[in-house]
């Protein structure tokens, strides 16, 4: 009917988008050389993301959702992400640039020929509102930012384009913290055909009153905590932190440096002084947690972060983003990719919370200070490898999406998660406290 019609057509628009997106990063941007090349041992060589998503794409949507015959089922295992560390896969027998590209628009006319015959219906299964294209469309997007985390770490002239803006963000005054009075919130989601198993289902979380910042941390409030001698100070951190910190000889987010008295960083090929009013981006939980101890402050968790983000005090329903449930604009958020940096803290009034809390959508993944775990309820869908594997105590939650997350893979549910230690990712974090015990309001 008339509404499949419609999801189909934005599945196929999405699917387009994305692989330009994709070849933008890989193709249309290296030469051979330096596709296949391992440019860190933390990230795949580009040219294995690049034939992952197809496989991706093939299993999921030319097998499981349209029942069609394998194409390359002897590749299945060069792609699977949990046979081949990312530090292997340079080793591994993978399709050459121009073979990916050949099986990728092989794997998408399957898919295109396929999706009118594919039910895009109600109910819990794959098919439902068509969640199996929008996990797949998901997918690649989450791989493009994972390629622009290699072109980072990639030594090298520049080969993307810049798209910096003219001139600073305009950042209009507003608070510097808001309080968040205690009380119920929705937390997840049961319906959202977007959402993956780890953002459902929706359930009932009851907090405490609490205080959160309005913006995330600005590269200038970093640079006071490092001259303040923090990165030196073993009280600010925990010992696992100061572990990794005193191993590694930590003194700085990654990828900035010093030039006598200014601090410089390298961003996709170009030097620059580090912009004191961008958010500050590249630091790992240890840095982002000792720098709110320093601060005397502490980070938000995940469920203080869902609530300043989608709910709404007037009518106590929790929204799909902060701003409302409209989609993402250029008004709203830094996302997309649109530049290949974070705006100024504190910009974006837009896209603010019914409480003036700015950002939390776009510009950098924020730290969280909960572990990585299923909601109650949780049910693996529909693999467990996607989440389920992750829930052993090692990861720390995300939340948000950066200035490279596309609008399709973030939302006010969406969970992120990573080792405490890795900063190659685009992220930052906010501060938040305990409110006093006099300012509970609701129900203190
Ligand atoms: C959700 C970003 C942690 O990159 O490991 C990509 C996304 N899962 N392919 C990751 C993902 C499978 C995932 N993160
Ligand atoms: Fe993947």
């Amino acid at each position: 009917d008339h509404d499949h019609d419609r999801v189909r057509e934005r599945i196929a628009a999405e699917l387009e988008a994305v692989r330009r997106r994709s070849e933008g990063l890989t193709v249309h941007a290296l030469d051979e050389g330096e596709l296949v090349a391992q440019h860190s041992p933390l990230m795949s060589p580009l040219v294995w993301d690049y034939a992952h998503v197809g496989n991706y794409e093939e299993q999921w949507l030319v097998r499981a959702a349209a029942g069609g015959d394998a194409l390359r089922p002897d590749i299945d295992v060069l792609y699977d992400a949990f046979e081949n560390p990312r530090a292997d896969r340079v080793e591994l027998p993978l399709l050459r640039p121009e073979e990916a590209r050949d099986y990728n628009a092989r794997v998408r006319r399957r898919v295109l020929d396929s999706l009118e015959r594919v039910p895009m219906g109600e109910g819990s299964g794959l098919g439902a509102g068509g969640f199996v294209y929008n996990m797949v469309i998901q997918h690649e997007h989450q791989h493009d930012e994972t390629m622009l985390a290699t072109h980072q770490l990639r030594k090298g002239d520049p080969v993307l384009p810049d798209g910096a803006p003219d001139g600073p963000d305009p950042v209009p005054p507003g608070p510097e913290e808001v309080l968040v009075p205690a009380g119920p919130f929705t937390m997840g989601t049961t319906a959202d055909p977007w959402a993956y198993d780890n953002e459902r289902p929706s359930h009932t979380v009851h907090l405490p009153a609490y205080r959160i910042a309005a913006r995330p941390v600005s590269n200038a409030a970093h640079m006071a905590f490092i001259d303040a001698g923090g990165y030196d100070d073993p009280r600010w951190w925990t010992e696992e932190g100061w572990r990794w910190r005193s191993e590694g000889g930590k003194t700085a987010p990654a990828f900035w440096f010093r030039d006598g008295d200014t601090w410089m960083r390298r961003r996709f090929g170009r030097v620059e002084p580090v912009p004191p009013e961008e958010a500050v981006q590249h630091v790992s939980f240890h840095e982002a947690q000792a720098h709110a101890r320093w601060a005397g402050m502490r980070l938000p968790t995940e469920a203080e972060w869902e609530k300043a983000a989608r709910w709404d005090p007037a009518t106590g329903r929790s929204r799909r983003y902060p701003w409302g449930d409209e989609e993402p604009t250029g008004r709203h958020a830094n996302l997309g990719q649109r530049r290949l940096r974070p705006s100024a803290a504190g910009a974006f009034p837009d896209g603010a919370s019914p409480l003036g809390v700015r950002q939390l959508i776009g510009d950098v993944w924020e730290w969280t200070s909960t572990v990585f775990h299923g909601y109650p309820g949780f049910t693996a869908f529909p693999y467990r490898e996607y989440s389920e594997v992750f829930f052993d105590d090692g990861y720390r939650v995300l939340r948000g999406g950066s200035w490279a997350t596309d609008p399709t893979a973030t939302r006010g549910t969406f969970r992120n998660w990573d080792h405490p230690i890795r900063r190659q990712i685009f992220s930052g974090f906010r501060l938040a406290r305990d409110a006093a015990p006099d300012e509970g309001g609701v129900g203190a």
